[in-house]
């Protein structure tokens, strides 16, 4: 016999989406329960995206989990495009009379975590087995074992936060859903190194060899990308390849101050553009991940789990506490309409930046063009600031 257990909202994954779906919820008096696959410290020591937009800010200001982001963050005015050796800043302040913050998803993650500890709400990981059933009734349940006993999660809405892996999606029949895709013919390396940042702000850059990403965790703290092949693995990047691409990618000037310190962490991210439509059926709502997926050029990643949580969470207040179902009937288009430009945006970066293998000149003259004239027109950078900085969340 499986254990029964009772929430109003059952979460299903404890990554930046649902973890601040349940502070959200929790703040408005919404019971919730989160079931994680993995253990928590893994979730725990994920390192993944880096630049948060200033409405991923206020959300998470709302949610009362941003004093140390507030204390730690590093806010950016702008970031520099690197082609061939010369640079051009793109000035963020100027053009769009926004910024970003960099901090860490670890650090976003930690500090959600510690809030909900705070907040004596349950986060059950190591669960195996998770499947959301009954999707179609007022009455869905959440179906998982952990440590040996099965559970059966009995509640009224299910809310998918479960990443483009997870089960969630997989619940929703194929005769109802819609998904967009591209996969790109390259992945990123990255690495983690106690270095000095090259510079104080990001460096993108294209080159003949392919991309270099220059980012930062703190100001001892590197995050260093390479554009890679999508089936390398880690082992084939030995720290001194990694630093010789970026050297060679970048030029000799900015080379000159790279600090060649040993690699803490090393992996290769596929580059995948995915979109599922819509983001929700009967009571299971998608959201982050689960839903959609963009390549890290852009950055938007993280910030589109937190926009559509920053919708979802009233959504489902409306309809729990208040018996309204309009805010929750409108969220997947509501969310849908903001996706896609961010999938825009992100397919736009990746494709300007990358040098794609199977060379075509025809396309890559087309680059250098563009790359020509992102330099040279104001017009042009006031658009990649204004997608960057992120556009206005849908109300
Ligand atoms: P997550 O973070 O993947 O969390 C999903 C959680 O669900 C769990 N799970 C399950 N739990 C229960 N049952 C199952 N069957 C389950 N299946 C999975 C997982 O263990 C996990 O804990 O999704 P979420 O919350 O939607 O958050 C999305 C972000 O993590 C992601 O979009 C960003 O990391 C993307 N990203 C970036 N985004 C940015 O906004 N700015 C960036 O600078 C940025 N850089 C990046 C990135 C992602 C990267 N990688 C590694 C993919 C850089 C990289 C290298
Ligand atoms: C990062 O610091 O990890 C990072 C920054 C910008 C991106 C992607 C990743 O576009």
């Amino acid at each position: 016999m499986a254990k029964q257990l009772t929430t109003r909202v059952a979460i299903v994954g404890s990554g930046p989406a649902g973890l601040l779906l349940g502070q959200l919820l929790f703040n408005a008096g919404i019971d919730n329960v989160i079931v994680e696959r993995r253990p928590l410290a893994r979730v725990l020591a994920r390192i993944r995206a880096g630049v948060l937009e200033e409405s991923t800010v206020r959300v998470l200001e709302a949610a009362g989990v941003a004093d140390r982001l507030h204390r730690e963050g590093l806010v950016h005015e702008g970031i520099e495009i690197a082609v061939a050796g010369a640079r051009r800043r793109i000035d963020f302040k100027r053009l769009t009379g926004k910024k970003v913050v960099v901090y860490g998803q670890t650090e976003v993650t930690k500090d959600l975590v510690a809030a909900r500890a705070n907040a004596g709400l349950p986060i059950l990981d190591e669960a195996q087995d998770v499947l959301p059933v009954d999707l179609e009734s007022d009455r869905p349940k959440v179906l998982f074992r952990r440590h040996g006993e099965s559970f059966e999660l009995v509640c009224e809405i299910v809310a998918g936060c479960d990443g483009f892996h997870g089960v969630c999606r997989s619940r929703i029949p194929a005769e109802r859903l819609k998904t967009f895709e591209r996969i790109y013919p390259f992945g990123w390396l990255g690495i983690l190194a106690h270095a000095r940042p090259v510079s104080e702000e990001l460096i993108y850059a294209y080159s003949e060899r392919g991309f270099a990403l220059f980012s930062m965790r703190s100001p001892t703290v590197s995050r260093l990308y390479v554009q890679c092949d999508p089936n390398d693995t880690p082992q084939a990047w030995t720290d001194e390849r990694v630093y010789d691409e970026l050297a060679a990618r970048i030029g000799p000037e900015i080379a000159a101050r790279l600090e060649r310190a040993p690699s803490v962490e090393k992996s290769v991210t596929q580059m995948r553009s995915f979109v599922a439509e819509p983001m929700r059926f009967g009571r299971l709502v998608l959201a982050g991940d689960a839903a959609h997926i963009v390549p890290p050029t852009g950055a938007k990643g993280l910030n589109l789990a937190v926009a559509d949580v920053a919708l979802l969470a009233p959504a489902l207040v409306a309809f729990l506490k208040e018996n309204d179902p309009r805010p929750l009937d409108a969220y997947s288009s509501k969310a849908l309409a903001r996706v896609w430009k961010a999938e825009r945006f992100s397919w736009w970066m990746t494709s300007l930046l990358h040098k794609f293998p199977e060379g075509d000149p025809f396309r890559d003259r087309l680059q250098r063009a563009e790359l020509d004239y992102l330099f040279d027109s104001e017009a042009m950078q006031k658009v990649l600031a204004e997608n960057y900085v992120g556009l206005p969340l849908p109300v």
